[in-house]
């Protein structure tokens, strides 16, 4: 298991790369250019500069999530060859510097989506990322973009680009007569078209699931249940094809058995890597994200890591979303302190699995 890190650039993140070095057990990013739009090559000189940097830190960085997909190419609009051109561009350019994996997701529209970036906690005082659909029903898509984009402490936030919501209606538009299916055919299109040049290049797209794992505003979803998963392996038969396995977005739904999720998926060599947080039910499409530690919430990271530790130790995983501890003030899910200590128990764990097993 390779332990990283989300970090979004000198000029994007507060949090510093000799910070983050000094966390234990730290090997490297899970890494972004947090200035890109959907669509746009990532060119050779801008990924040679994030990673000289990186580097000359002492940290790896062999992941790099949101490379966002065009909606054009997730509605199977005929500009969608030009996208996926640039697609393949940007694949062969973090190639050349090392990237292994590339984080991404094919949600129509909103990437994750909350209704609270700052609910505080009762018991302690921090505060958390929260989702309450009921909050949800009285706003407009557009009211949740503003009011997201306004409370993120002047940051940006990965999926929220100011650029891909500016056309929102237009976009919420285009997607009123798309099927879930017709969603998984254009991801087929896009699929084909990219893992031949991942096979070439020894890279692997890692999928996010849908988070909260359900529908939202009525656009269609499919990535958020073990059943959507095992449609999308299918629809390209690679390795290359896998799996970012997010514990705390899968498990927004009680319904999905994480560990169980990822055993299925670990042994079928289709994780490319994993975030792994905790969460707590509230209600029905209702919870809080809290502390990584199991009885913090209402997942068991023991048996998440022990599925990993079983079916995939290789892979490459990072403490998700943590909450705001301390009075530190940073982009929302993204702190520095409670990461840390979140990647501090998840080797913990990993270091009392692996000697256990022996
Ligand atoms: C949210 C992140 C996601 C993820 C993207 C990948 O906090 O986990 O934004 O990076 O879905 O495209």
């Amino acid at each position: 298991m390779k332990m990283t890190f989300r970090w979004y650039g000198s000029n994007s993140d507060n949090i510093t790369l000799k910070q983050i070095r000094q966390i234990p057990g730290m090997s490297g990013l899970m890494g972004v250019l947090d200035d890109k739009a959907a669509g746009e090559v990532w060119e050779d000189d801008e990924i040679r500069a994030y990673m000289d940097e990186v580097h000359a830190a002492g940290l790896a960085c062999e992941v790099i999530e949101s490379v966002n997909i065009h909606e054009d190419i997730k509605l199977g609009l005929p500009s969608r060859d030009k996208y996926i051109e640039n697609y393949n561009i940007t694949i062969r350019n973090l190639a050349k510097y090392g990237v292994k994996v590339i984080v991404y997701n094919f949600m129509p529209v909103f990437d994750w989506l909350r209704t609270d970036l700052a609910h505080v906690i009762e018991e302690d005082g921090s505060n958390s990322l929260y989702f309450n659909e009921k909050d949800l029903g009285e706003m407009t898509p557009l009211e949740i973009v503003q009011r997201t984009a306004e409370n993120a402490n002047g940051f940006s936030l990965p999926g929220w680009e100011p650029a891909r919501l500016k056309e929102l209606e237009n976009t919420l538009d285009a997607y009123k007569n798309v099927t879930p299916d017709d969603l998984r055919a254009n991801y087929k299109y896009f699929l084909d078209a990219v893992i031949p040049v991942c096979e070439e290049t020894g890279v692997r797209m890692a999928v996010h699931p849908d988070d909260p794992a359900w529908p939202i505003f009525g656009l269609p979803r499919i990535a958020h249940t073990a059943e959507d998963f095992d449609k999308i392996v299918a629809l390209n038969d690679s390795p290359a094809n896998a799996i970012c396995l997010c514990t705390g977005s899968l498990g927004s739904n009680p319904d999905n058995d994480i560990p169980a999720i990822i055993r299925h998926f670990g042994a079928m060599n289709r994780i490319g890597c994993l975030h792994i947080r905790n969460i707590k039910h509230l209600g029905y499409h209702l919870f809080r994200e809290t502390a990584h530690l199991s009885a913090a919430g209402d997942l068991d990271l023991y048996e998440i890591m022990k599925a990993v530790h079983d079916t995939c130790p290789d892979t490459y995983i990072r403490p998700d979303h943590g909450r705001m501890i301390w009075d530190e003030v940073g982009r929302p899910g993204y702190g520095l302190y409670d990461r840390a200590l979140g990647a501090a128990y998840l080797n913990g764990l990993w270091e009392a699995i692996e000697k256990s097993a022996r």
